[in-house]
């Protein structure tokens, strides 16, 4: 088993498609919003827009409430229900839920242990994948670990510097949307997650660290066919396959270590373009459905002395000769909280995202009618 580790300088600098540390305090500790559970599609106001997001974003709500912090949600195909992971106020690991948008309460999908990620639709509305690290031989020690050391941080308020260990536990499973039936693609030492289908459900991008680095993987939906994408020294991950099926965005550190910079590649191996090259971390890069977009979270890193705000950016592309090209870049939010891993709805019309724009500052969903830059109202 590795060990390989982030060690990271600030929250910010996230190497996964997490928000796990999104000015919050360790796990397991402190319940907000009343104490209540209270399940969540009860939109609440997010105050005042700034002229910026006014352009871009219209009936901005929140969708998520009553976990002690939840995010990195994805749309189902018919755009009704979202499925997320959460932590709640009596587990350490984020879980996945699924939850309607109008009228329902999260229902838990994952085993209830173990720690679990990025969970995603399949196109054909029939299955949900995830990965979880429930089969740790060591869970009990795991989850004592965390429980323990988030007690600790609280009692004496240390504000942990964030560090994913990339469990070496973790496999991706498929499930029904019950969460029943669940079924492990992958079975490789190493972490292996960050998944999610192609747009035609034949495929599965994803993150393997099952040769000791960080890489993008493609196999069938079925978990056979294993394709090898990245094989660059540094974290490669959170990838997603182009509407069109023959390009993979995803996120790089391999210029400069957690300085994450967004990059597209070929399905083939062939052709792969750095969009972004500054002294920020990009990341949660996502494709709109329709249009030649793309969406992803930035954050300047340059100045030391500053706190990072993370926002969302647009860029437009083209294609030209076989080569990705990518356009001008536009940032849609100004927010001072931090607004991370946006994903457009399947007709293109709405935007999701991690936020910690909430009353009590912890990271939770929202969503918003979205118009892409030159469409502005
Ligand atoms: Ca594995
Ligand atoms: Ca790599
Ligand atoms: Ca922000």
């Amino acid at each position: 088993m590795n060990n390989y580790k982030h060690s990271l300088a600030s929250w910010a600098v996230l190497p996964v498609s997490l928000v796990l540390t999104l000015g919050m305090v360790g796990t397991g500790g402190h319940l907000i919003q009343d104490g209540k559970q209270t399940g969540s599609n009860a939109a609440q106001a997010t105050g005042d827009q700034s002229s910026l997001e006014s352009k871009y974003l219209h009936n901005v709500r929140q969708v998520t409430s009553g976990f002690t912090k939840a995010g990195e949600g994805y749309f189902s195909p018919d755009g009704k229900t979202i499925v997320y992971q959460a932590i709640s106020d009596t587990y350490p690991f984020y879980q996945i839920y699924k939850q309607p948008l109008v009228g329902g309460t999260p229902q838990l999908l994952s085993r209830g242990r173990g720690r679990t990620t990025c969970a995603y639709f399949s196109p054909d509305g029939k299955k949900i994948l995830f990965a979880s690290s429930h089969t740790d031989p060591q869970l009990d020690k795991t989850e004592a670990d965390a429980i323990r050391q988030a007690e600790e941080d609280a009692r004496n308020n240390v504000r942990r510097r964030y560090q994913w260990d990339f469990d070496p536990h973790m496999e991706i499973y498929e499930a029904n949307l019950d969460g029943k039936n669940l079924t492990p693609l992958t079975n490789a030492p190493g972490y292996d997650a960050e998944g999610a289908y192609s747009v035609d459900g034949k495929s599965i991008a994803f993150c393997s660290m099952r040769d000791g680095d960080p890489d993008i993987f493609l196999m069938n939906s079925d978990g056979s066919n294993l394709r090898q994408i990245t094989n660059a020294p540094g974290y490669d991950g959170g990838p997603f396959v182009s509407p069109d099926g023959n390009w993979i965005v995803f996120r790089s550190d391999r210029e400069k270590k957690d300085y994450l910079q967004i990059h597209v590649i070929g399905v083939d191996g062939q052709n792969e373009t750095a969009l972004t090259d500054n002294n920020g971390v990009n990341w949660g890069p996502y494709w709109h459905p329709t249009q030649p977009y793309l969406i992803w979270s930035g954050a300047d890193h340059s100045d030391p002395t500053k706190r990072p705000n993370y926002d969302l950016w647009v860029m437009k592309y083209k294609i030209e000769d076989g080569k990705f090209i990518g356009g001008e870049k536009t940032r849609i939010t100004d927010n001072i909280a931090a607004d991370v891993l946006p994903v457009f709805s399947p007709d293109g019309r709405k935007l999701m995202w991690t936020s910690t724009r909430t009353e009590n500052r912890t990271s939770q969903l929202f969503i918003a009618d979205v118009t892409l830059p030159g469409e502005e109202r």
